[in-house]
């Protein structure tokens, strides 16, 4: 443990030479899991999941427990325009070291995915302030507003307008697929806030987060070092036939939106399958109106989700559906109308934050495999304006997005442990420009 308190950060420090310093600052794994199933409770669905869709009550009531637990530990709270809520604790100088991710969840969520980052990095600043621990910069952990993209899209809207990649009078107009403007809603449970966005570039940042996939666990690793993220491509895709009756209209006479759209799922899937590697192509969302069993639809409506690691492959796999919704609007004649909810091209991080998280886990004596991340993350948005990365722990069974997913204890604690160890080793780090040429890796 560390004696007494011991000003850390900063390479060229003055007061002392701190790089020796013994860094074996323990976090509390019970207080970290107790959260964790504290936040859980909140919006609980069967099967030990969460459901908190951005902006709902339930996102409000998890957004009002973070605050309360920063606010106890005397965090600096800011609420941004877009509601993203940044906890800093205040000491030492310059830009902090940040970590973070998200707490709303798809209808259908589990207890870790986004959660965990968040309640680490909360943990982190609790071990050290516990250990009497002085940081020459601040640290600062943000519940980044909106991460999934299931109510509002596109996803990582909270993190995308605080790097200014995403305006905020556009992000407070969408609208959500049940209605109300992403304003309107934030306003409503209390979160619109008067920060302005774009914030302020961090130092670094870094996101402990589950994998969602089951690379680590089908291969025996412990941890993950992500080398970056894939590739998002999301649209909308309205399909308007005729509405006619299901027993008199003669099945040559019909313009059948629910055909094209069944077509258009089967296409995605034989895509994948053909381009094989990393290409994923999923529909997940279904509507057709009137939706009754005895009316050949009026419409239908339906969301791809593309993505590949390399941004050549997913611009041709957008391409070849693009070529196919043409053909099949003419087979049947109907009418598609399109609407881009999201595109976002792969992303590489920093090789020096990467590298600095697998120095973490090797230090701890895990195996750890370097990786690129299949789901979108708040870190993606946060690498276009300061040196990022992320840890992964593994996931059972590669199963995420669904209440059974689940991270072994001893995996979430120890991850919690790496985040710390990997923060510390970013308060020590001076990103000159000439420190950045480290070779860059392929995302794979
Ligand atoms: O869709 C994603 O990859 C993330 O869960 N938002
Ligand atoms: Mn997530
Ligand atoms: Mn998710």
């Amino acid at each position: 443990m560390l004696e007494g308190s011991s000003v850390i950060g900063g390479r060229n420090g003055k007061a002392g030479d701190d790089n020796d310093l013994n860094r074996d600052v323990r976090v509390d794994g019970r207080r970290l899991l107790d959260r964790l199933e504290e936040l859980a409770g909140i919006g609980p669905i069967d099967g030990g999941g969460s459901c908190r869709l951005a902006l709902t009550d339930d996102d409000r009531l998890g957004r009002d427990l973070l605050v309360t637990w920063m606010k106890d530990l005397g965090l600096t709270v800011t609420i941004d325009v877009v509601g993203n809520i940044t906890g800093t604790w205040e000491v030492g100088a310059g830009a902090p070291v940040m970590t973070g991710s998200h707490i709303d969840t798809v209808r259908t969520g589990g207890r870790y995915d986004g959660n965990l980052g968040v309640l680490a990095g909360l943990e982190v600043i609790e071990s050290l302030m516990a250990a009497g621990v002085r940081p020459r910069r601040p640290i600062a952990v943000t519940v980044f507003s909106n991460e999934e993209g299931a109510r509002f899209q596109p996803d990582m809207l909270g993190s995308l307008v605080y790097v200014g990649g995403l305006g905020v009078e556009q992000a407070l107009s969408t609208l959500a697929i049940d209605g109300p403007s992403y304003g309107d809603e934030l306003g409503r449970i209390g979160y619109a806030g008067t920060v302005p966005c774009p914030g302020p570039a961090p130092h670094a940042f870094v996101e402990l987060h589950i994998e969602q996939g089951p690379v680590l666990e089908r291969e025996g690793f412990r941890f993950g070092a992500v080398t970056g993220v894939q590739g998002i491509s999301w649209q909308e895709v309205t399909i308007e036939g005729q509405s006619n009756h299901a027993g008199t209209t003669p099945m040559s006479m019909r313009r059948d939106p629910a055909l094209v759209a069944a077509r258009l799922t089967v296409f995605l899937r034989e895509l994948a399958e053909r381009m094989g590697g990393d290409q994923v192509c999923t529909v997940g969302r279904i509507e057709v109106v009137p939706n009754l069993i005895n009316v050949v639809p009026r419409s239908a409506t339906l969301t791809l989700d593309v993505r590949n690691t390399d941004e050549k492959l997913l611009k041709a796999a957008e391409a070849e559906i693009d070529g196919f919704i043409e053909q099949i609007a003419a087979d049947e004649n109907v009418t598609i109308s399109r609407r881009q909810l999201a595109r976002f091209e792969p992303v590489e991080f920093d090789p020096r934050v990467v590298d600095s998280v697998e120095r973490a886990i090797t230090g701890r004596g895990h195996s750890v495999r370097r990786l690129p991340s299949g789901a979108g993350h708040d870190a993606q948005m946060l690498a276009r304006v300061c040196p990022t990365a992320m840890i992964f722990t593994p996931s059972h069974l590669g199963i995420s997005h669904n209440p059974a997913e689940h991270t072994d204890d001893a995996d979430l604690v120890e991850g919690t442990q790496l985040l710390l160890d990997v923060m510390l080793d970013l308060l020590d780090t001076e990103f000159t420009p000439s420190s950045a040429e480290s070779p860059t890796r392929s995302l794979t």
